[in-house]
């Protein structure tokens, strides 16, 4: 059964400081506070024995990823990560803040959240799209940036155009339908970059889809 997300997007992009041209997406910069992000952070790194880095295969070979994620859900809303099952640990009391704020905000319920940590420049996440099968069909995608400035990549599956944003600490960033089906996007290296970064993804999950 195909499940529909309550928000629809008008094709607006309000960002002053971007032209996004077609994007599907929005950003909404400073969305969270200083103090909200500290908090958020914080509560977050006491959370870490729940973060991991599991190896992966690309080409053959396993890899561990180039950062460590941990997935937060509801119940019944575990993800699937390059075939491996990974069971929702329950949200953190802020991140729960943060998801019922993105409700008041956007009309739009999650359910679940990525939450990925890069320790420092070094770390990225390769081109790809959001487009596991246990997320809800053409449902908005909430992703918030904490701490390292760093640059966030978008290229066209056809044309191969690429747009390159700055999400700085507390920008949320929107990504619409058709965003990941005609897109990926990537957080690409920068040397330059010393301090860690963390990222959640919110996404709206079909319930008990792993079961
Ligand atoms: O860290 C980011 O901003 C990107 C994260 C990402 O692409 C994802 O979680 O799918």
């Amino acid at each position: 059964m195909t499940q529909q997300h309550q928000l629809s997007f008008d094709g607006a992009v309000s960002d002053p400081q971007g032209d996004y041209g077609d994007l599907p997406i929005k950003i909404i910069r400073h969305y969270l506070n200083t103090e909200q992000q500290q908090v958020l952070t914080a509560q977050i790194n006491s959370f870490g024995h729940l973060f991991s880095r599991p190896s992966i295969k690309v080409f053959n070979q396993y890899h561990q990823i180039p950062r460590s994620q941990a997935w937060f859900g509801e119940r019944g809303c575990d993800y699937m990560f390059s075939s491996l099952l990974i069971r929702a640990q329950p949200m953190p009391s802020y991140v729960v803040k943060l998801r019922d704020k993105l409700d008041r905000d956007f009309g739009v319920k999650y359910n679940g959240v990525l939450v990925n940590r890069y320790a420092d420049g070094n770390q990225n996440v390769g081109w790809h799209s959001d487009n596991e099968a246990e997320i809800i069909k053409e449902s908005p995608i909430a992703s918030i940036s904490l701490g390292a400035s760093r640059d966030f990549l978008i290229r066209h599956n056809q044309t191969k155009k690429i747009t390159k944003i700055e999400l700085f600490s507390g920008d949320l960033l929107l990504m619409y339908s058709p965003m990941q089906q005609h897109w990926q996007h990537s957080l690409p290296k920068r040397a330059k970059v010393t301090t860690p970064r963390i990222n959640l993804t919110f996404r709206q999950l079909i319930e008990h889809f792993h079961q």
